[in-house]
């Protein structure tokens, strides 16, 4: 007996690799044209992250050459597609090139992103009737003949205002059926207690249908009161059984940050912080989100926020214009996080 539970955990200990993976967690994946090279921090040979999204149909360029069974891609479907079928012309061509050679396996795909909210609010600003067009043309065809998993679009409210006729559109269109989906994704921006209760809305308006908490944190907060709420967060994300995956945002520098310094995972030198470390299974850096003024350097940064002026402020425009200038409908996504 002891000699078998010996042999057992002897062989849990040394497997490596994938042994290090989290099922549940991922990566809100929005890269920095001015430090692409930290990208790579995150997908390192030991990381826990099993899987990441980046607002777009296409891979993220550092991620490239990831295979899906290392670090599951999953595209997005930001918005748009009203009258066209280029998502699904996109991720059929990446699943099954035409050119022949194999694909890449992909198995679930995100909706559309705050179609509830304008774009002034960084929503993808949808009606219901024409999101209900634009997923029957360019979702349902991926479910049907790959068998994806469609991740309904995510809104601050799960059933109400625009869910609801979202889903009734699709039956004039669908055969009677409704805009088929299979996993619901939902974002939570405040204390534990809005983490808890949005998911508890989420599981009672869909229930048995797994959760995605596709992006979550406590905004602005001081750095006991941010590392608090990510030790709680992670364990009650790890411990619900409704919530199939998460994502923390985020994978940047704090200088760049719009949701406050301390829920970044990299400090303003690309070294992780506290909360970078933790998400990827390390122990605390002490690396601080923001240097004491007489440590700051401008070598941090091109546009300069390390030196001064209001933190916040300076990191959503910094956040803004790295993203902007990539010119995609990502970047739109990546900058609002609110509910
Ligand atoms: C998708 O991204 C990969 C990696 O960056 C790139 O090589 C490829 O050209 C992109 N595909 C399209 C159609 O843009
Ligand atoms: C889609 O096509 C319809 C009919 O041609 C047109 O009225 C509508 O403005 C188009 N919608 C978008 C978002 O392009
Ligand atoms: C991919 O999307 C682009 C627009 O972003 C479109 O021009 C192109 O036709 C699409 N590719 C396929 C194979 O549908
Ligand atoms: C694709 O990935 C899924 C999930 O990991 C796996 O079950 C399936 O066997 C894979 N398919 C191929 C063709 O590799
Ligand atoms: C379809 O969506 C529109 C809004 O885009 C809404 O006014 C209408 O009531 C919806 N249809 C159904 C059957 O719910
Ligand atoms: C951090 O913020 C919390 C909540 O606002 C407050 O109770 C606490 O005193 C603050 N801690 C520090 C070190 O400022
Ligand atoms: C958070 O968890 C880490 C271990 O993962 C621990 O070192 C740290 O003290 C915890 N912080 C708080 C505020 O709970
Ligand atoms: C974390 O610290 C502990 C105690 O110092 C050490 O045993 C362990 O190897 C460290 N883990 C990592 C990933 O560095
Ligand atoms: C301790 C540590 O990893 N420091 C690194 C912080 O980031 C700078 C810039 O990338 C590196 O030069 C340091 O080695």
């Amino acid at each position: 007996m002891r000699h078998s539970s010996l042999l057992v955990l002897v062989g849990l200990l040394s497997t490596p690799g994938l042994s290090a993976k989290s099922p549940k967690r991922g990566l809100v994946a929005v890269s920095s044209r001015d430090w692409s090279a930290d990208d790579a921090i995150f997908v390192r040979e030991d990381s826990p992250i099993s899987w990441y999204y980046n607002f777009y149909w296409n891979v993220s360029d550092s991620y490239a050459s990831l295979p899906q069974a290392q670090v599951e891609f999953v595209p997005m479907m930001w918005g748009g597609g009203v009258n066209d079928t280029d998502f699904l012309g996109n991720v059929t061509e990446m699943i099954a090139p035409s050119s022949g050679g194999s694909g890449r396996n992909i198995t679930h795909v995100l909706g559309f992103n705050l179609p509830d909210q304008s774009y002034e609010n960084g929503g993808s600003q949808m009606e219901p009737a024409d999101a209900a067009r634009a997923w029957v043309r360019n979702l349902l065809p991926l479910r049907d003949k790959f068998g994806v998993k469609l991740g309904l679009p995510v809104v601050g409210d799960p059933r109400g205002g625009w869910i609801d006729p979202f889903l009734k559109n699709c039956s004039s269109l669908n055969e009677d059926k409704e805009c088929e989906f299979d996993f619901v994704p939902l974002h939570s921006f405040g204390h534990i207690g809005v983490l808890q209760d949005r998911v508890a809305k989420f599981s009672s308006a869909f229930p048995g249908v797994p959760l995605w908490v596709t992006q979550y944190g406590y905004t602005n907060q001081n750095l006991s009161t941010t590392q608090e709420y990510f030790n709680q967060s992670l364990a009650f994300l790890e411990g619900n059984e409704a919530v199939a995956r998460y994502s923390w945002f985020g994978a940047f520098r704090s200088v760049v940050s719009n949701v406050g310094p301390n829920m970044a995972m990299l400090d303003p030198y690309g070294n992780l912080t506290d909360i970078g470390s933790w998400y990827l299974g390390g122990n605390a850096t002490g690396k601080a989100a923001l240097p004491d003024a007489g440590q700051r350097t401008n070598a941090c940064s091109v546009e300069n926020p390390c030196t001064g002026g209001d933190k916040n402020a300076g990191a959503s425009l910094c956040i803004g214009s790295s993203l902007a200038r990539s010119g995609t409908a990502a970047a739109l996504g990546a900058l609002i996080i609110f509910l």
